[in-house]
């Protein structure tokens, strides 16, 4: 609810203005039946005229009814706008948030919602509180409204009727509360089948290839029937019984009709009154009663939205871990150095240790290549720099500074990694490239798009630099998604600059050119380079063998060969390979 109520705040006066309107709608509403009344009693009976009918009162007070309704109507219209522009208004501001936080989120903090739940929340759950605060604003006035109002019409009417509404009253609200205790926890349920159904649509749509490749889609179709069923059944179940609801309504409306006719008989009998007003009184307890059936209707979306607002609060709540911390920011005076010191890292999400011991010191300027076996730990060690993941004990350095006294934004600016799996977006290469600095001009994106290596076949596609990238890059090869994000990283112009196995699908000669490249014009920067074949790193200046988690050996590619028994295992694998092609 404090969620609610915050996000209200801003449009306070559209709340109460279309409160206002909703009040003046259903006292309009309320009016009617007792128009009604005058136009049987006085204009048709003629009561106080001696039976004698009046069609001029007829005619007069109907021609008042029309233009009540129209007011009503205008009053119905205005509520809904001022509603509308609350609701949609209090959403928007709701989802802005959840987006700015999300983006904030850690890796491992997004891996902990799913990429599933976070879509779901920020649209269908934001949907939810939307429908709950239009609820709040309309429903829950009309409701009351027709409730209170209602009643008292109807007192008025005649006392008597009074028992009528104490009687069917109990028998509503034990229907409705029933209902509402027994739906409740599902929509937590639902919201959660829905989470695990949005996961696998987006698994399967986005790795669509490999679904196809390995002829997967009856598994995954499969997979999403499962999801689907369950959602459909618990949706099933809510319906249920929701259906509850009407039926034992409609008993008690017409008990209550039932009543009303019978209180009312013996009253105009009595000449307490009028038969126009027994009409009117009918009117009202089905306008009492339909009112509690709404107030169903607002606890369901009540306990809906409530879910919701639980879970879109997970998120607001949910501040990023990597936030900057009260550390000293006194540097050592270099840039562009980077120290490891006892650095032990574990993946929170299943507790694997898979970094020990790092101790690890790089200069300004330095090529440093970073080599092992897949699943070492090399993609993992080179995150900690830009702090994707803070290493579970020990410090990691930039600059003499750690890591984690530098504000995330600043720090990421010093230290540009290219990630082994290239992300792009569905626009042009010059924008996916720019993405490295929006501020570039041409001749700099040029600049570094030939230093990658990629100026050359990106001039080849259709529009040049102006040719549209598919979503995520699927129109252009392996080698050449790898370029256009070098060609970014380089863009950026860090002080650090990682590059993590990213000339894996790309020929020894533009390896060779890229590295010439890079030495050649971004001398000062140092280059953190990670790589499978010893063909990419043995020009290194120095070059690090991962082992078992930890750092087995640093040298230049010499020293590595005389003293490095992983390092000459490696070398001599990568030689048969070449051999045997
Ligand atoms: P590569 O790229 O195949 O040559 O392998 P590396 O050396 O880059 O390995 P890395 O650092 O990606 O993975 C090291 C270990 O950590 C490996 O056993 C897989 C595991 N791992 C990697 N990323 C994650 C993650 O996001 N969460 C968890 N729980 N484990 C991960
Ligand atoms: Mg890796």
């Amino acid at each position: 609810m404090k969620l609610i109520f915050r996000f209200m705040k801003k449009y306070w006066y559209m709340a109460l203005l279309a409160s206002a309107f909703m009040i003046g709608e259903v006292y309009i509403d309320l009016l009617q039946p007792r128009m009604m009344a005058e136009i049987v009693n006085e204009g048709i009976l003629g009561l106080s005229n001696g039976g004698k009918s009046d069609l001029n009162l007829v005619i007069n007070t109907g021609i008042r009814m029309m233009l009540v309704v129209i007011g009503g109507g205008l009053c119905g219209l205005l509520s809904a706008v001022f509603t509308n522009i609350t609701g949609q208004g209090a959403g928007n501001d709701i989802r802005k948030l959840c987006f700015e936080r999300i983006m904030s989120f850690s890796f491992s903090q997004t891996d902990d919602f799913s990429t599933g739940s976070l879509i779901t929340r920020i649209t269908n759950d934001v949907t939810q509180v939307q429908h709950l605060i239009m609820q709040l604003i309309r429903g829950l006035v009309r409701c009351l409204m027709f409730f209170i109002g209602g009643s008292a019409a109807l007192l008025s009417l005649d006392m008597s009727f009074g028992v009528i509404v104490a009687c069917a009253f109990p028998l509503i609200i034990i229907d409705v509360t029933f209902v509402v205790w027994r739906t409740n926890p599902l929509f937590t349920v639902l919201q959660e089948s829905l989470d695990r159904l949005n996961n696998i649509i987006q698994e399967n749509v986005t790795g669509i290839r490999v679904v196809k490749a390995f002829v997967q889609e009856k598994n995954e179709v499969g997979r999403f029937d499962e999801a689907n069923q369950h959602l459909v059944d618990t949706q099933f179940n809510v319906m249920m019984l929701l259906s509850y609801l009407r039926p034992v309504m409609n008993i008690v409306l017409n008990f209550a009709v039932a009543g009303i006719i019978y209180v009312g008989s013996n009253q105009v009998q009595k000449g307490a009154i009028a038969p126009g007003s027994v009409m009117a009184a009918i009117t009202y307890i089905s306008q009492i009663l339909n009112g509690m059936m709404m107030l169903a209707m607002i606890f369901q979306t009540l306990s809906r939205g409530l879910a919701s607002t639980k879970r879109l609060q997970e998120v607001i709540d949910t501040q990023s871990e990597i936030r900057q911390e009260q550390l000293p920011m006194e540097g050592d005076g270099t840039r562009g150095s980077v120290q490891f010191e006892n650095v032990k890292f574990i993946y929170e999400d299943n507790g694997a240790e898979v970094l020990h011991d790092i101790n690890l010191s790089i200069t300004p300027g330095e090529t440093l290549a970073v080599i092992g076996a897949t699943g070492c730990g090399k993609t993992s060690l080179v995150s900690l720099i830009p702090r994707f993941y803070d290493a579970a004990e020990g410090h990691v350095y930039v600059d003499g500074v750690d890591v984690r006294a530098y504000d995330p934004a600043e720090l990421r600016k010093k230290v540009t990694v290219c990630l082994q799996k290239a992300e792009f977006f569905s626009t042009t290469i010059r924008e996916n490239i720019a993405l490295g600095d929006p501020e570039a001009n041409d001749d700099e994106i040029r600049k570094a798009a030939a230093a990658a290596q990629a100026d050359g076949f990106i001039l080849q596609q259709a529009e040049g630099y102006d040719t549209v990238v598919a979503e995520r890059g699927m129109s252009l090869s392996g080698g050449q998604r790898q370029r256009i994000a070098i060609a970014r990283a380089l863009l950026k112009k860090g002080e650090i600059l990682i590059l993590d196995d990213v000339t894996s699908a790309l020929d020894l000669k533009t390896e060779a050119a890229l590295y010439a490249a890079l030495n050649r014009e971004y001398s000062d920067v140092t280059k953190i380079i990670i790589a499978q074949r010893i063909a990419s790193v043995r020009n290194a200046d120095r070059i690090v063998v991962l082992d078992g988690g930890t750092i087995s050996d640093c040298g230049s590619h010499e020293e590595l060969m005389d003293r490095s028994s992983v390092y000459r295992d490696i070398y001599h694998s990568q030689l048969k390979e070449e051999e045997a092609l």
